[in-house]
């Protein structure tokens, strides 16, 4: 069984997502970021990042005690490994796999992710900020539409490097990204949402978190941060 520290963000996505296309048992453990629910002594002892993604695998396949694994990709390639699907064994379809999983969790999460902040929650609009996070978006979304004019998933077949990317990018307009300057992101985007586990990842997390809109209170708990967040003084 597997646990899995959830809420309904792209990051959190990318693991229902999984683990709906690999049909293995789970359990989520709602983890509310809005009401605080990330600083919690007993998910901190999971993600000292008092982030979520996360999960704890009760049954490790080398029979050793429950294993907790915190950021969304490396919690990808565990459970790719451990279930041995959606990540090729073959060397040189491994190591492209994982480099887009690389590229996805500290290029495009990150950059879309700020972009978000500056056109969505920051207080104030501030231009240079907008235009330095939409403008990185759309070189990203570049490549990536070069590499699916090539592939029909990112990696070629369908992999934890899809589910890496999918949640992000289907954000496209919140990220003021126009899909018809990226026609083969289009035609993925597409081939994606047509897919049943894609589509119950997304059900699940409605029926969590019925709510869209971003509440005053979570603003503050989620944008507020600093280093006394982590010491607690
Ligand atoms: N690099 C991390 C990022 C995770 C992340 O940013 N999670 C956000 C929601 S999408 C979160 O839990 N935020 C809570 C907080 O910042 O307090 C990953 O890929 O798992």
């Amino acid at each position: 069984m597997i646990d899995l520290y959830y809420w309904t963000t792209p990051n959190g996505h990318k693991i229902t997502i999984f683990l709906e296309e690999a049909g293995i048992p789970y359990q989520i453990k709602p983890v509310n970021i809005g009401a605080g629910d990330q600083f919690k002594p007993e998910f901190l002892r999971i993600s000292p990042n008092n982030k979520m993604p996360a999960i704890v695998d009760q049954k490790p396949a080398d029979h050793s005690a429950p294993l907790s694994i915190f950021e969304s990709g490396a919690i990808l390639l565990y459970l790719a490994d451990k279930t041995k699907k959606f990540i090729p064994e073959d060397l040189h379809g491994r190591n492209e796999v994982i480099e887009w999983l690389f590229w996805q969790a500290a290029g495009l999460g990150p950059m879309a992710g700020q972009n978000h902040h500056f056109t969505q929650y920051a207080p104030e609009k501030i231009p240079y900020a907008i235009d330095r996070y939409v403008k990185e978006t759309a070189r990203l979304y570049a490549v990536l539409d070069k590499q699916l004019a090539k592939k029909e998933f990112i990696a070629g077949k369908y992999s934890i490097a899809d589910m890496a990317s999918f949640p992000w990018v289907k954000l496209y307009d919140k990220q003021m990204q126009n899909i018809e300057d990226f026609p083969h992101i289009k035609r993925w985007l597409d081939l994606m949402m047509e897919r049943p586990a894609v589509k119950k990842a997304y059900a699940i997390a409605d029926e969590i978190n019925p709510q869209t809109e971003m509440t005053e209170e979570a603003k503050r708990i989620l944008f507020g941060q600093n280093a006394s967040t982590v010491r607690g003084k």
